[in-house]
């Protein structure tokens, strides 16, 4: 298939791009670069070294022996996005280009409104276009299991049945988000829910975990072909930066008491995930929604994961359990389905100690790198809109 990844040199689109060339298929991309600018507004570099897009292009071509079609612009760009579908003729779109962060969408009002404004606008520009120019063509949307919150229920994939009053209804399952990019994302949901239905598109949207690792299967030895690695407060996701800290033997940063639970899924599986979704679309009018991860940890579980792998590799961390910068529940219910990816094929790495040892032993090359950027470690934006340094309180 000819898939087009909007958001291709991120840490998600360019390890996408190998995975799909390597099952087969005609991958083009486009993005607007701006993840390598936010990680520096943040004061921060990606842990694994990343090329230039055109060294990654070059790198692309010399490993899979063809070009990948490539074309910087922002979706905020009606024209440009026209064209590049246009000049593509994709048959399926893997829809990444959006700011991922939640602490960088509370920072301030600027970030909030430019979150909303890049995510939301940015994705109905998706859908206008794929309507105009090509719309017969799958959009695999990337949601986040963080758009339905932690409430008191099991959480279905997407839709429950639910009887009120008598009457017996399927409805989407209530989203309760914790934070302006995970509400961005809602609104995603939604108008390409109402996109499917009015104008008979087809797209699945994916509510995904959080994603950790370094590796995908299978992937080539060039440097040029190496995913980033973040580990700011903003765009460093919890066992990324464990790790990270790890590495440098800093104090693994658990957020108050680290009871907290969220789906967590590596990087290799959420590559298989995503292309069995592309292998298997939806039919033409079809909204389906399904949940991405492989299991469910508390905080203070995947810290004490990480500690231990540590231990094993001769590296000794202390947890460290910091005030809780964000405002979200401390100990929750948390139970979501995801049958729907395992029913299409989907096997889980499952040795998430295996995944994090590999991490640790490929991070500890970089060691110097994160030691220079250390200050990024303590999380300092709130969600009360106050900037203050988190300190222990253990
Ligand atoms: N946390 C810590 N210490 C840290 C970093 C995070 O205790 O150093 C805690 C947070 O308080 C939170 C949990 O770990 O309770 C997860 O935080 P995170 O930064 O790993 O992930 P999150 O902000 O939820 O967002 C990430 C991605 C986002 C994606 C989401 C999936 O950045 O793009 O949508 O994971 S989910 O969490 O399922 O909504």
């Amino acid at each position: 298939m000819k898939v087009l990844i909007a958001g291709i040199d991120g840490y998600l689109g360019w390890p996408l791009a190998q995975y799909l060339t390597q099952r087969g298929h005609v991958v083009a991309g486009i993005d607007a670069l701006l993840r390598r600018q936010w990680v520096t507004e943040m004061g921060s570099d990606s842990a694994i070294p990343i090329c230039s897009i055109n060294d990654r292009l070059a790198g692309y071509e010399k490993c899979f022996g063809q070009e990948l079609l490539f074309r910087e612009g922002n979706l905020l760009d009606y024209k440009f996005l026209k064209e590049s579908l246009a000049e593509f003729q994709p048959d399926a779109i893997v829809h990444f280009a959006e700011m991922p962060s939640a602490p960088y969408s509370m920072i301030d009002q600027e970030h909030s409104f430019f979150t909303q404004q890049n995510n939301v606008m940015g994705s109905l520009n998706l859908l206008w276009a794929i309507k105009e120019v090509c719309p017969e063509t799958h959009l695999i949307k990337l949601g986040t299991m963080g758009e339905y919150g932690t409430p008191n229920l099991d959480i279905p994939e997407g839709f429950f049945e639910i009887e009120f009053r008598g009457r017996k209804d399927v409805l989407p399952f209530p989203r309760q988000a914790g934070s302006f990019y995970h509400w961005s994302k809602v609104h995603d949901s939604n108008n390409t829910m109402f996109a499917c239905r009015i104008w008979g598109l087809k797209a699945t949207d994916i509510m995904q975990g959080v994603v950790f690792g370094t590796r995908i299967d299978n992937d080539g030895g060039d440097p040029s072909l190496r995913t980033r690695l973040d580990f700011d407060q903003c765009f460093g996701t919890a066992i990324n930066r464990f790790c990270c800290q790890a590495v440098i033997e800093h104090p693994l940063t658990v957020y108050g008491g680290g009871g907290q639970i969220r789906g967590f899924i590596p990087l290799r599986d959420s590559m298989q995930c995503v292309a069995l979704v592309i292998e298997n679309p939806p039919s033409m009018g079809e909204y389906r929604v399904f949940n991405q991860f492989d299991r469910t940890y508390t905080i203070e579980a995947l810290a004490s994961l990480v500690q231990v792998a540590a231990s094993d590799l001769g590296i000794n961390v202390v947890i460290q359990n910091y005030e809780n910068p964000r405002t979200e529940m401390a100990k929750h219910h948390y139970n979501p389905d995801r049958n729907r990816l395992v029913e299409l094929g989907y096997k889980p790495f499952g040795n998430i100690v295996g995944e994090i040892k590999i991490m640790l032993d490929d991070l500890s090359t970089w060691r110097e790198r994160i030691i220079k950027h250390k200050q990024v470690l303590i999380p300092d934006i709130r969600w009360d809109g106050s900037r203050r340094p988190s300190r222990g309180i253990n």
